[in-house]
């Protein structure tokens, strides 16, 4: 396989975005982090430092919470960073899971958010513990290097890979498109691990890369914005694989992996009142073989690289390149950059976009189990009993794209003592005994650290989901699975245009609903009623769950029914509408 060296960024019309000329001046990502680190003067890095720190995998942000207070004593924000931990696959072993646990504990809130894209999250983190933090990450043999920034981050796949040998390829593809698309520059090591070689922290380059080259994807202005690749294993769309950039569906036929489909252009990300940004699902684009999946990412990523938009950060995702070039375009530009033709897509269906709970077999004779983890956020008892868990288990954890977490590879040996401790930390009642509702919600952080948060989602959605279940379990609709999404601004964090029934906050309190979107993640929903209050929202939705209970077709989803019964038309948002 070729690989470009990374041309000059086009001439451009118009004037280049603030962020491309921090990205020229940064030296290959260092700018001035390691000098901000060591000022005592505040708690804060440089507003340039901390564009540049995301590729690192760190945000600078501030307690939301105590910013009234601060401001009447006359004291900065409370600063505090976040880091995200790529986890490629969302496979780690225990000895990882029970790092991570130790160091939530010893340097953030002694909290693990598992995100939507199967990354772990600490937040809470004070700048004289940062460089600590991501040294301990990378002693794990992991990594926060572009979990954040304008380069491709995480890459996600079905969570399980011994539910056969396909799933066990995908995360072997994942792994290795993770590994072809990191950064090559030598400044994570510098700055984060005193130029020391730590296996995990490796850019796997097999380069000197304390030697500063130039990167040879990239270039020395990365991507025009944030990039995101997932792997779906058919007909489990549990990675929600049309929100993404480029994503690769896997094809078997007759026993074998015959290769994937390519789809390019997802995106959840638009802003209130600008209808020049919108959510879109990705196209199905083409084919490629199994030995080509590396080299389709690269160019994929070159061509975005070199066309996409570097004057309007909210024009310069994959999916506006696609939308103003044409997919014939971008298809033609990517094969002459392969030097091959990709063959034409091949039938595929998905039946789901959530995730498989409780006890499953896999292919090895082992056992998986696969836990609710309310909005991802582990905490209190339920940390305590993964920790207890980690001490013993012989398998793995996986993090799913629905903020869940699988306890995978379980001997039946094993069964026994990892079930006891599952009961004595209340698994039970809090995996177990749950509604079809609330085991489909998603909700991102928003506030009290997310800088963009217009309204609550995470620590809203439990309550409304009690309110609705109230209704749910009524209607005799427990067991019935509904996707419901929730975040605290439009950018999109937990897919929510890709929710049956979706919530997006519009100020403090007040969310647009959204309705309708497919069950399997291949339609998006529409907007229903705007900036709406909690009890509204549950006086909105009553008596649609009521004559969902008593009108539903046979194997009819709740997002298929709201449009059947014209609550909503099926919509594009703009874009394209992918049904099988
Ligand atoms: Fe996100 C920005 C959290 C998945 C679209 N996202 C943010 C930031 C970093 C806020 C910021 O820029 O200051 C949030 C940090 C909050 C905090 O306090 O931790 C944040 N995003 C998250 C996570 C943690 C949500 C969660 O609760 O799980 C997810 C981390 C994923 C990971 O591990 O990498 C997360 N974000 C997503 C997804 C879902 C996905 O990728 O499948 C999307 C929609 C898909 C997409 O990219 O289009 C998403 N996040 C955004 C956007 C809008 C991008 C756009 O094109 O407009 C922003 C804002 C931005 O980039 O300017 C954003
Ligand atoms: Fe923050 Fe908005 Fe993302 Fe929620 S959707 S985490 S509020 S950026």
């Amino acid at each position: 396989m070729s690989t470009d060296t990374a041309t000059a960024v086009p001439a451009p019309a118009k004037e280049l975005s603030k962020n491309e000329g921090i990205k020229d001046a940064s030296n290959y990502l260092r700018g001035t982090i390691l000098e901000g680190l060591a000022d005592p003067s505040t708690g804060a890095i440089s507003e340039d430092d901390s564009q540049l720190l995301k590729f690192h995998g760190s945000y600078l942000q501030d307690d939301r919470d105590l910013r009234n207070q601060r401001r009447q004593q006359k004291l900065e924000k409370a600063f505090i960073f976040m880091i995200r931990v790529a986890v490629p696959g969302g496979v780690c072993t225990p000895a990882q899971w029970l790092e991570i646990d130790r160091i939530s504990t010893r340097h953030a809130n002694d909290t693990i958010k598992i995100t939507t894209r199967q990354a772990f999250q600490l937040h809470g983190i004070l700048k004289g513990n940062l460089k600590a933090t991501i040294k301990e990450v990378n002693e794990a043999l992991l990594s926060t290097l572009a979990a954040c920034g304008d380069v491709n981050r995480n890459v996600n796949c079905n969570p399980n890979p011994h539910q056969s040998f396909v799933h066990a390829l995908a995360l072997d593809y994942a792994r290795q498109i993770a590994k072809h698309l990191l950064p090559r520059t030598g400044a994570y090591h510098e700055i984060w691990l005193d130029r020391e070689r730590v296996a995990g922290g490796d850019t796997g380059s097999g380069e000197d890369d304390s030697a500063d080259p130039v990167e040879p994807i990239y270039g020395k202005h990365y991507l025009p914005r944030k990039f995101k690749i997932s792997i779906a294993v058919p007909p489990s769309n549990d990675v929600d694989l049309f929100a993404q950039d480029l994503g690769f569906i896997a094809i078997v036929e007759n026993g074998h992996l015959a290769g994937f489909n390519v789809t390019v252009g997802g995106g959840m990300g638009q802003s209130h009142n600008n209808k020049a940004t919108y959510p879109r699902l990705a196209d199905v684009m083409a084919f490629c073989r199994p030995d080509q999946v590396v080299d389709v990412a690269e160019k994929v990523v070159t061509v975005q690289r070199d066309y996409g938009d570097r004057s309007d950060r909210k024009h310069a995702r994959l999916k506006y390149t696609i939308q103003d070039r044409g997919l014939q375009w971008f298809r033609a530009e990517v094969e002459s950059r392969l030097g091959y033709r990709l063959g034409e897509a091949r039938p595929f269906y998905f039946t789901t976009s959530g995730d498989r709970y409780g006890w499953t077999d896999g292919t090895d004779g082992k056992q998986h189990l696969t836990l609710f983890i309310e909005g991802g956020r582990v905490r209190g008892r339920q940390k305590e009993g993964l920790r207890e868990i980690a001490k013993i288990h012989q398998g793995d954890f996986r993090l799913t794209c629905n903020q869940n977490l699988i306890i995978g590879g379980i001997a039946p040996s094993e069964r026994p003592r990892i079930e006891a401790l599952l009961q004595e930390y209340g698994f039970d009642e809090a995996s177990q005994n749950v509604t079809g509702l609330r085991r489909g919600a998603l909700a991102c952080v928003a506030l009290p650290t997310c800088g963009l948060a217009l309204a609550e989602s995470e620590r809203n959605l439990p309550g409304l989901v009690d309110e609705l279940d109230k209704v749910i379990r009524a209607a005799g609709l427990a067991e019935q699975s509904i996707h419901i999404r929730s975040t605290g601004c439009p950018n999109g964090c937990a897919r929510p245009y890709l929710g049956e029934i979706g919530l997006v906050g519009k100020v403090p309190g007040k969310y647009n609903l959204y309705l309708g979107a497919g069950h399997n993640g291949t339609r998006l929903n529409k907007l229903y009623k705007e900036a709406i209050p909690n009890d509204q929202i549950i006086a909105e939705l009553t008596p649609i769950i009521q004559r969902f209970a008593s009108e539903r077709q046979p194997e009819e989803t709740f997002g298929d029914f709201v449009i059947r019964a014209g609550y909503v038309k099926a919509v594009t948002a703009g874009a394209v509408d992918f049904h099988n």
